[in-house]
């Protein structure tokens, strides 16, 4: 173990400082995790050392701050044993992406169908790890007979469903996302109007009752999204109603918070102030449905910062990611999870397992050789359609660097470098071309504002 936090400490101090710029809003330099100072050191570790130690996991790493780390699960995946290796391996908290929500376990009404949910429900116990209920009152995936309820029915309804479903998975459910999206998007602060909340304002309230006396051992959560910026009104109005519900003793344990981030929703800057502040109400607060879109360090970074938030709150309990590989996901497109489509471990990875204290164990990029080098990128100018980056390489005069981008992206340009393309079209190999260590780029983004994810040896 000694060898291998020799070769990944440089790494961390370095990767750690960008975190930190990204977390106050200077996201304009991201330096690569390659360093040469950990193999030049005396009696470091050799590759072959690294690759014989035993791999850190993100469940370990988290579960040694004191946290979990979860993925969604979908059921009709638990017989891909690619999918199911990487889960059993990585994580200790299970969330069902679509197998606990209202349509699935009540799709009759009085008539519950629980074949699905147990199946991860069943999978999870006996690998030991913790289950996150999704969700028992929701506006969203209501089966016909619900949305065509009004009134008291529909509040009794939902209430015997949250008591039926809260009853039968008593003991097993670590945290339940009792309610669901409730608040509107945009500036009013309003509820969000559905057919729950035309029964009154205080459905929500009422749900919560009846989960906890359903289950008086589970954690009652609040789960939304887009209450990931303090100064949004709907991060606001949720705060509030967590602040009302403390006050007057309705039973709320958690808040869950969703994080689905992409360029048009990026993490914000004040993230770790608001999970701080709602944790500061009295209630934990979970990172329930984690994915960042993007590629490479740009999103590597991001997803350490989000990391770093949650690290950095006591009560910051637990991160969820909505899936495993980028193909499981609802945004697969966006190539937003930590495993790329064939179960690799992405940069995504690294920056989540660096932020948690973890071993990276084997990361290709992590381990330094003869010739390494250091490569910084540095944002340039943006247009609508395209943007600048210049990439400056220090270590060697000598180099050779590989510029992976993103599905959608398209270099355009390229200035002070001799360039060549691989057949994916995605990655560019660099050469010098006699103007020096700092080459530059222009890359049509097609929507996917990530930067380019950089490697470097010496030629
Ligand atoms: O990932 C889920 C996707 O498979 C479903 O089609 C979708 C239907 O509503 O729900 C997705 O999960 C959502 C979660 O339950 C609540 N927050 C937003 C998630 C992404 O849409």
């Amino acid at each position: 173990m000694i060898g291998s936090s020799r070769l990944t400490r440089p790494a961390r101090a370095a990767t750690f400082a960008a975190a930190l710029l990204m977390l106050v809003g200077m996201t304009t330099v991201s330096t690569t995790t390659h360093t040469a100072s950990a193999a030049d050191a005396p009696g470091a570790a050799t590759t072959s050392d690294t690759a014989q130690l035993q791999q850190d996991t993100l469940a370990a790493a988290a579960e040694r701050t004191g946290r979990y780390f979860g993925a969604a699960v979908a059921a009709h995946k638990l017989s891909d044993s690619t999918y199911v290796g990487i889960l059993n391996r990585e994580f200790n908290s299970v969330t069902a992406e679509n197998e606990m929500k209202i349509d699935a376990l009540e799709p009759q009404q009085g008539q519950f169908t629980y074949g699905n949910a147990d199946r991860i429900v069943n999978h999870a116990i006996q690998q030991g790890k913790d289950v996150r209920g999704h969700t028992l009152a929701w506006h969203s995936q209501q089966p016909q007979w619900m949305q065509n309820m009004s009134g008291s029915a529909l509040r009794q309804a939902m209430l015997h469903h949250v008591t039926q479903v809260a009853s039968y998975y008593r003991g097993k459910i670590h945290s339940w996302d009792v309610v669901n999206e409730a608040f509107a998007d945009g500036n009013s602060g309003a509820r969000r109007d559905s057919n729950l909340q035309r029964t009154g304002d205080d459905w929500i309230e009422a749900a919560f009752r009846a989960a906890r006396a359903a289950d008086p051992n589970a954690k009652l959560c609040y789960n939304d999204y887009n209450t990931d910026n303090w100064q949004h009104a709907k991060t606001q109005a949720v705060y509030r109603m967590v602040q009302d519900f403390k006050s007057r003793g309705v039973p709320i344990d958690c808040v869950g918070f969703q994080a689905h981030f992409n360029s048009g929703n990026p993490v914000p800057n004040n993230y770790h102030t608001t999970l701080q502040n709602f944790a500061d109400l009295g209630v934990d607060v979970q990172i329930t449905e984690l994915d960042i879109e993007g590629s490479g360090n740009s999103q590597a970074e991001q997803y350490r910062g989000v990391t770093q938030a949650c690290l950095a709150v006591t009560r910051c309990t637990g991160i969820t990611v909505w899936g495993i590989r980028d193909s499981d996901s609802w945004r697969a497109s966006g190539t937003p999870l930590l495993f790329d489509d064939n179960g690799g471990k992405k940069a995504a990875y690294y920056g989540v397992m660096e932020a948690l204290g973890g071993d990276g164990g084997t990361n290709p990029p992590e381990e330094p050789g003869p010739g390494d080098c250091t490569t910084t990128y540095t944002a340039g100018q943006q247009w609508n359609d395209r943007f600048n980056g210049e990439v400056r390489v220090s270590g060697t005069d000598n180099w050779i660097v590989t510029v992976t981008i993103g599905s959608r992206q398209q270099v355009i340009n390229t200035w002070n470098a001799t360039v060549s393309w691989d057949s994916s079209g995605r990655v560019m190999t660099a050469r010098p071309n006699g103007n020096g260590n700092t080459f530059g780029l222009t890359i049509l983004h097609g929507g996917d504002w990530a930067w380019p994810s950089l490697n470097c040896r010496t030629a």
